[in-house]
């Protein structure tokens, strides 16, 4: 009796422990509403997304196209038919996200008072057993969820998002209420009495965790871990998108989620499945997710990332295609996808508290969702191309218009990406101008951090715990500033580096640890210590793996976490006839796009010309002017091209 006694009591000890190992969550973000941003970059982005973008939003959604008087028709029970694309109801739910958001960081009664209004409309809308789509509701509710490849659970997940959020900035309940009541209708039809479901377009897996953590209620983690577990079993049916029928693996369908290992299909479908994946992992420490994750991650970085941090090359199914298949001027490379990324590299590092995580997210942050939005907040690109010959132009909006609240609602919470904790550590993952205020223990650390960045490579921080106390500053030491422009070996620099970081403490150098690429600095804090980080800010010329053809025998530019790019209203309206020398002379200078103040990089080149009497090519030594990737197409319709040949017979000269 007293040896099973003995056995039991080990059998508990060892499920413990082994659950304490299984523990997966590393490090947790800081939300970006315990986040002040004071930053040169991103402040008066983020004023310009109050000002600009989200107005856009709401002229396109309420007065140029019928996103707002579906709602309003459903409302007022009209039999009419329904205006715009079946999923059209999610832009109304990401700009209602976006500029909670957006209030969060600058309060505006005028912005408040609209979105209070659509609120209002939305809760009309909603049928009484919860279900809301004004697309089935005007064209015939007895259809609903009878098509897995229609947005019904996608349209879900944007409202659940929409609601989350603006609960958390403004405490008002109503639009949180409408999506319980809405996640509560999918739980009982499908999950309760299971009912197979695959959602056609992802998103809602990520959104019923929000909801989860803000209600507690359990049902809603488990609906979408059996969301997650509805894929891979043959229960779809093939998702379509505008005709294309792209069969189970676009919709990441084909296998199940755990035993995932290779990235297909839809690309902005498969960055909202692993991020409701990691977060479900996180939540009910299942590490099964992410060790499928871990391998599909580098089947992305490895082998089918854009230098920008874009993905999905192929507009025919808005995805993936072959390996190493990334054309520059067909690029697809979508804002939702880049979008996506970020969310999908936070979630893995806070599983994995790896700074490599962080590196693709501000690669995907600075250049390819970036570029998704004008420098005066009006206009957008869709798809993000590499090159392009002047045929590509930022719009104003679009048919399917999810990029523009899309890249609103990222940039409006940046906030959320800078920081993270654990127990007795404060991350810094991204240098972005903010305060903020952790707690350690009983005592609370006010950190102030002030930089330049990304112009220069300076940042300062300053810690203000009100009484000594000892943890560990974890700073993140991004792979560009050391010899890996990238995780893995997609890209590489051509050139060693000369610069190395340095990092002081009031003054002085210290000791550290470096481990997972972060610089640890453990030690007693006291108020008033002042940490002066410096990257080194080299311009790199990055060449790609040899099978990414579309690269061949040409270099990228690259400084700090900026992909650069030639564009043609620099220089002289070409930017195809130019050619990289063997030992190029690289010159920083201040320069401006437009109001944006940037870095540009002047580059002595050989640039080739038709003779004015058309009898032959020419050859003039010039300066050519690179400047940031995510600046380019502001002024016009132009020539462009990031990855810059080193032949002559890569060149396209006009005549
Ligand atoms: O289908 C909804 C959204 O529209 C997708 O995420 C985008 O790729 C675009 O197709
Ligand atoms: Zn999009």
């Amino acid at each position: 009796m007293k040896i099973k006694i003995l056995f039991f009591a080990l059998f508990i000890i060892f499920r413990f422990s082994a659950m304490a190992q299984s523990s997966l969550v590393q490090l947790e973000p800081v939300s970006f509403s315990q986040v002040t941003i004071t930053d040169t970059f991103w402040k008066p982005k983020l004023d310009m997304i109050a000002s600009t973008t989200l107005q856009a939003c709401i002229h396109q959604t309420e007065e140029v196209t019928g996103r707002i008087r579906n709602f309003r028709n459903v409302a007022g029970k009209k039999s009419v038919p329904h205006e715009g694309i079946y999923y059209d109801d999610s832009d109304v739910y990401k700009a209602l996200e976006a500029i909670a958001y957006s209030l969060k960081n600058k309060p505006d009664t005028a912005l408040e008072k609209k979105a209070d209004e659509w609120i209002e409309l939305i809760a009309a809308a909603q049928e009484t057993d919860g279900y809301l789509n004004t697309y089935y509701s005007l064209t015939g509710l007895e259809n609903r969820w009878s098509d897995m490849s229609q947005h019904e659970a996608y349209c879900a997940g944007h409202l659940i998002e929409a609601g989350v959020a603006y609960f958390q900035t403004t405490g008002k309940r109503k639009l949180l209420d409408v999506s319980i009541r809405k996640a509560d209708h999918i739980n009982q039809n499908f999950r309760e009495k299971n009912v197979p479901w695959v959602t056609g377009h992802q998103g809602i897996e990520l959104a019923l965790v929000k909801l989860y953590k803000v209600t507690d209620n359990k049902n809603y983690l488990d609906l979408s871990d059996w969301l997650l577990d509805q894929r891979g079993r043959g229960h779809g049916v093939g998702a379509i998108w505008n005709g294309f029928h792209g069969g189970p693996p676009y919709a990441q369908d084909d296998i199940p989620v755990k035993e995932q290992k290779e990235i297909t299909g839809h690309a902005v479908r498969a960055m909202y499945l692993y991020t409701g994946a990691a977060d479900v992992a996180a939540a009910k420490k299942d590490d099964g997710y992410m060790n499928a994750m871990k391998t599909v991650w580098e089947d992305v970085v490895f082998r089918n990332m854009y230098i920008t941090g874009g993905i999905g090359s192929s507009g025919s199914n808005e995805g993936f295609s072959l390996d190493y298949d990334l054309p520059n001027e067909s690029a697809y490379s979508e804002t939702c996808a880049s979008v996506g990324m970020v969310f999908w590299n936070q979630r893995m590092n806070s599983l994995e508290g790896d700074s490599k995580y962080i590196d693709v997210l501000e690669r995907s942050l600075y250049n390819a969702a970036l570029d998704g939005l004008s420098l005066n907040g009006s206009h957008f690109f869709y798809g993000n191309p590499l090159a392009s010959n002047g045929q590509h132009a930022r719009r104003e909006w679009f048919g399917t218009a999810c990029c523009p609240s899309n890249i609103s609602r990222l940039v409006a919470s940046v906030g959320d990406y800078i920081y993270a904790k654990s127990e007795n550590s404060i991350w810094v993952n991204l240098f972005i101008g903010s305060n903020s205020i952790f707690h350690i223990g009983n005592v609370e650390v006010p950190i102030e951090m002030t930089t330049n960045y990304p112009l220069d490579g300076v940042v300062h921080i300053t810690m203000n715990p009100t009484q000594k106390i000892k943890y560990s500053l974890n700073l993140r030491l991004p792979g560009w500033a050391k010899e890996e422009p990238v995780p893995g070996d997609l890209y590489r620099y051509k050139d060693q580096s000369s610069g190395k970081f340095n990092v002081l403490v009031n003054g002085k150098s210290i000791n550290y640890n470096e481990k997972n690429g972060y610089i640890i600095i453990d030690r007693e804090w006291k108020k008033g210590d002042k940490i002066q980080y410096t990257l080194p800010m080299e311009v790199k010329r990055v060449v790609s793996r040899d099978e990414v053809s579309a690269n061949k025998d040409r270099i990228a530019i690259q400084r700090g976490p900026l992909v650069y790019c030639v564009e043609g209203v620099d220089n002289d309206g070409s930017a195809w006839n130019i050619l990289m020398p063997n030992n190029p002379n690289f010159e920083v200078i201040d320069f401006n796009v437009l109001e944006e103040k940037v870095k540009a990089i002047k580059i002595d080149m050989s640039v080739f010309k038709i003779s004015d009497d058309g009898s032959k090519i020419v050859t003039e030594q010039k300066k050519v002017i690179a400047i940031p990737y995510y600046t380019w197409a502001n002024r016009g319709q132009n020539e462009m091209q990031v990855w810059l040949p080193t032949k002559i017979k890569e060149l396209k000269i006009n005549y």
